[in-house]
């Protein structure tokens, strides 16, 4: 049944979400907006200029096409200068050893990710080569919850989105696997994702088997 996987990036293979949440509260700092991890929540999984929407409800003022777009721009300076610091020490505990055993099985494995640095973070973390495919946020015109970035990962993989499972750790992937007609195994608290099932705390926690056997009746 299963015959692809698709893993979301930040979230659940590797925690770069800290450090979206410094560069974020770092750019708001500067510009006088008000920022907290309760705004920052909303940005998991989200694209970047979607991110700044949001964060710029809070805004004094407004801001121009271009003026956001510079703040972007600043904001993923920040972002990339902190993934400086990030190794294959910072993969999530169990995402290698899930990885080696799907592949050992044959099933295909692929990222879908909305980061425009998904390859770089991948190279960063040692997991570049380990996938069959990889879609990051350059490939796709529309960000989850749009199901483009799925449905391109599982054509690469030339499995049917039905043969898919997607890990997600955000709403918005969740909502955009489902869009895509994949099954979906969440990874999180169930506060962040209430009402998803299965649902794991990360990666570690979830066998092959889980995998393998998880078929309609079971996943939702
Ligand atoms: P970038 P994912 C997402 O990655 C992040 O969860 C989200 O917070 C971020 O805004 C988005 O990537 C875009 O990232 O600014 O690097 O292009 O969870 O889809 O792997
Ligand atoms: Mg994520």
């Amino acid at each position: 049944m299963t015959r692809g996987v698709i893993f979301d990036l930040d979230g659940v293979l590797v925690s770069t979400d800290e450090l979206h949440y410094r560069a974020w509260q770092s750019l708001a700092q500067q510009e006088g907006i008000d920022f907290d991890r309760r705004t920052n929540d909303r940005l998991r999984g989200v694209s970047r200029m979607e991110s700044l929407h949001i964060i710029l409800e809070q805004a004094p003022r407004t801001y121009s096409r271009q003026q956001r777009l510079s703040l972007a721009d600043r904001k993923n300076e920040t972002y990339r200068a902190l993934l400086e610091g990030i190794g294959p020490a910072d993969v999530m505990a169990g995402a290698r050893e899930l990885l080696a055993a799907l592949t050992e099985r044959g099933i295909s494995v692929a990222v879908a990710s909305s980061s425009r640095n998904a390859r770089l973070i991948l190279e960063r973390i040692e997991l570049l080569d380990r996938f069959d495919a990889v879609v990051d946020g350059n490939d796709v015109t529309r960000a989850k919850p749009h199901p483009e970035g799925f449905l391109t990962a599982a054509h690469r993989l030339g499995c049917r989105p039905e043969e898919c499972l997607v890990f997600e750790d955000a709403a918005a992937g969740i909502e955009a696997a489902r869009r895509a007609g994949m099954r979906v195994f969440g990874i999180g608290t169930p506060q962040r994702l209430p009402g998803v099932r299965p649902l794991a705390a990360g990666l570690a926690e979830v066998t092959v088997e889980q995998v393998l056997n998880a078929g309609e009746g079971t996943l939702s």
